[in-house]
């Protein structure tokens, strides 16, 4: 592939998922969502970087912020947008919501615990060896997530038995309104991969050529056997941590300023004009993305919600007969 068409491939898959959250912006608006909404916007570089090293038969668990890596990992997107709107055409026929997306299809799924995605995500690991497959189980969490315990109890696992897991580290620096520096051990959570035997990586989350690269190397040192990797991106979140959050911990200067110095799209224009991909060719990719998800959007909010009659069905354990 040539540096223009990859340039252009990167640029494209990340003004996609930019699209997909203001899509859920403008549902939400709109009132098709219910609860908590939490969008990735800033974070696109993640997503997009991720996608080129995953495999099909990869499995990703993501976290409440999942949308980006839902769409890395393959899942349909018109799907995605309705399980988020709550229809019956959603993954889960709209039983999940926004935080349990859930994708057979594609080995994606999503937990809205806090940590919760690295023991799943271990789970995968070990299947996939027990299965003797050469597959890589990615779990994706928050900074947050990596001070949990479920977090280090699946590194230990992993590091023993030297499992194909990928941990990635969206570190946005901010689990809510905490600080990572006043909660850390550390300086960065790569570091502590040398207490599980595992690879740490550290990597700017907003440069999408950085990420492709850690990424692919992570997922060739866990496909060949070498054990487990932490990759820490660094990145910053643009909005609340919820559509709704008060962000008392931040001033509207401080989010400007991170949207102004931090836009991973905006950064990215000086490698597509680099790569020969003109800024008007930039501008035209950003505008059929956004008119794609208005589309798709308006589509799905035309679709039906599940009919309460069916409010039983798809549970896990029927009522014991009396
Ligand atoms: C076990 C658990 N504790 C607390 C919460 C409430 N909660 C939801 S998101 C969140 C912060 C997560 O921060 P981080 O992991 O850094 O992810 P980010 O929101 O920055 O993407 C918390 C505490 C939860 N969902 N699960």
């Amino acid at each position: 592939m040539t540096d223009a068409a990859m340039a252009r491939d990167r640029f494209r898959r990340m003004a996609a998922m930019r699209a997909f959250d203001e899509a859920c912006l403008d549902a939400l608006r709109r009132k098709a969502i219910h609860g908590e909404l939490h969008v990735g916007l800033g974070q696109e570089a993640i997503g997009a970087g991720m996608a080129e090293a995953l495999r099909p038969e990869d499995a990703v668990v993501s976290t409440h912020r999942n949308h980006f890596h839902a769409l890395a990992k393959g899942v349909d997107r018109r799907a995605l947008l309705a399980e988020i709107c709550e229809r019956e055409a959603g993954l889960c026929r709209g039983r999940g919501g926004h935080m349990h997306p859930f994708d057979p299809a594609t080995n994606f799924s999503a937990t809205g615990i806090v940590g919760a995605s690295i023991p799943v995500a271990l789970g995968y690991a070990h299947a996939f060896r027990l299965r003797g497959e050469a597959a890589v189980a990615v779990g994706v969490t928050g900074d947050g997530g990596s001070h949990t315990g479920g977090f280090h109890e699946a590194l230990v696992m992993a590091g023993a038995a030297r499992l194909p897991l990928v941990v990635l580290v969206e570190n946005n620096a901010l689990a809510i309104s905490v600080q990572f520096e006043d909660v850390s051990p550390t300086e960065t959570v790569a570091e502590r991969a040398a207490a599980y035997s595992a690879l740490g990586l550290h990597v700017d989350g907003t440069d999408v050529d950085a990420v492709a690269h850690t990424v692919a190397q992570a997922m060739d040192h866990a496909r060949g056997g070498r054990g487990p990797v932490i990759v820490e991106a660094i990145c910053h979140r643009f909005r609340g941590h919820f559509e709704g959050d008060p962000e008392g911990y931040r001033s509207k200067e401080e989010r400007q300023r991170v949207r102004d110095n931090f836009d991973p799209l905006r950064l990215y224009r000086h490698r597509l004009a680099a790569a020969g991909v003109s800024d008007d060719e930039a501008d035209a990719i950003l505008v059929a993305e956004k008119a794609a998800m208005k589309e798709l959007l308006a589509d799905v909010l035309d679709m039906p919600m599940p009919d309460p009659a069916g409010a039983m069905l798809y549970r896990f354990v029927e009522e014991a007969r009396a």
